[in-house]
């Protein structure tokens, strides 16, 4: 499956194309599990972190490194991190507890393919991982320690677990924009937040540095959420490799259905130039990320 799958071969691409058999390599090397992991759970964990996801935080935190000064090989743990508990949020939402989906990343999800208690602990064991990978591989260890806390902070309660359980509740409820963002800013903002944070970070940037890198991270979050409502309405299955129009004939709470499909687009365009314009003043080193936020407005999956 093409994972980018753009029209034009952009700048973006380009970089993706070359750093993400870096990242999958990384994640396969992770993942090889010789004591003591039964075989079927060693499937699931791969099954579903080797799918051909887009790779999209991990190519922040190597984009944000390597705009403050840092090589990709310095930042790769960290990228793996963040993959790591970003999938292991994809098998547990696709739970039939959660939103009950049977496809992800173009195969059966987790659950469908290996069953739901195998699922639940490979997501378990992948988040486990992540502060694992984090601990032993990222150098210094008091920078190491600062990415363990920063990525807790960003996959806890009051972030990802925190926005999904509201994300849950709200399914029915009648809420306002401010209270959607709040939903998402949690749920989908804060890992692409910290991909961006843990790229300055292992990178030992400066705190300016890092709070652009973190304003852009929050714009891009927001308004990577509301083209994933819009390609919900608008996409296909073959190519978004998950179920279309889910949230939309279940009633759910989404950009689209608050505001109408033009205002959604008009507010992911907004948010877009927002991240840009965070990054601008840094210049050449900043050229990686302003063309991601291009993608990221153009993406189709
Ligand atoms: C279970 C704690 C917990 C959280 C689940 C990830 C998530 C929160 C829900 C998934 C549903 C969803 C549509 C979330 C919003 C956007 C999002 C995170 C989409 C998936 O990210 P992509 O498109 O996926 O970057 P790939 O597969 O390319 O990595």
């Amino acid at each position: 499956m093409d994972r980018m799958n753009v029209s034009e071969p952009s700048e973006f691409n380009s970089y993706a194309l070359a750093r993400r058999d870096a990242i999958d390599a990384a994640l396969d090397q992770y993942t090889q599990f010789h004591h003591g992991c039964p075989t079927h759970l060693r499937e699931a964990i791969r099954h579903s972190l080797l799918a051909p996801g887009k790779r999209l935080r991990p190519l922040l935190v190597l984009m944000a490194a390597e705009a403050c000064g840092s090589s990709p090989e310095q930042a790769m743990p960290a990228a793996c991190a963040v993959e790591m508990v970003h999938t292991y949020s994809l098998v547990h939402d696709d739970l039939p507890a959660m939103d009950d989906d049977d496809l992800r990343r173009g195969r059966p999800s987790c659950h469908a393919a290996f069953g739901e208690a195998t699922a639940i602990l490979a997501g378990d064991a992948l988040q486990a991982l992540a502060f694992e990978v984090l601990a032993k591989y990222v150098q210094p260890p008091q920078i190491a320690a600062r990415c363990c806390a920063e990525l807790a902070t960003a996959a806890g309660a009051e972030s990802l677990v925190g926005g999904q359980a509201d994300d849950l509740d709200a399914e029915f409820a009648t809420l306002g924009v401010s209270q959607l963002e709040a939903i998402h800013r949690r749920k989908t903002g804060a890992m692409f937040r910290v991909s961006l944070r843990l790229g300055g970070i292992v990178a030992q940037a400066s705190d300016e540095h890092i709070s652009r890198l973190d304003d852009y991270g929050a714009n891009l979050g927001l308004a990577f959420q509301i083209i994933d409502d819009l390609l919900d309405v608008e996409g296909d299955v073959k190519t978004l490799g998950k179920r279309a129009q889910k949230d939309s004939t279940r009633g759910k709470l989404t950009f689209p259905a608050l505001l109408g499909r033009e205002e959604s687009s008009r507010r992911a365009a907004e948010l877009i130039s927002a991240a840009r314009r965070a990054v601008e003043p840094w210049g050449e080193p900043a050229r990686g990320l302003d063309s991601l936020a291009h993608f990221v407005l153009e993406r189709n999956r």
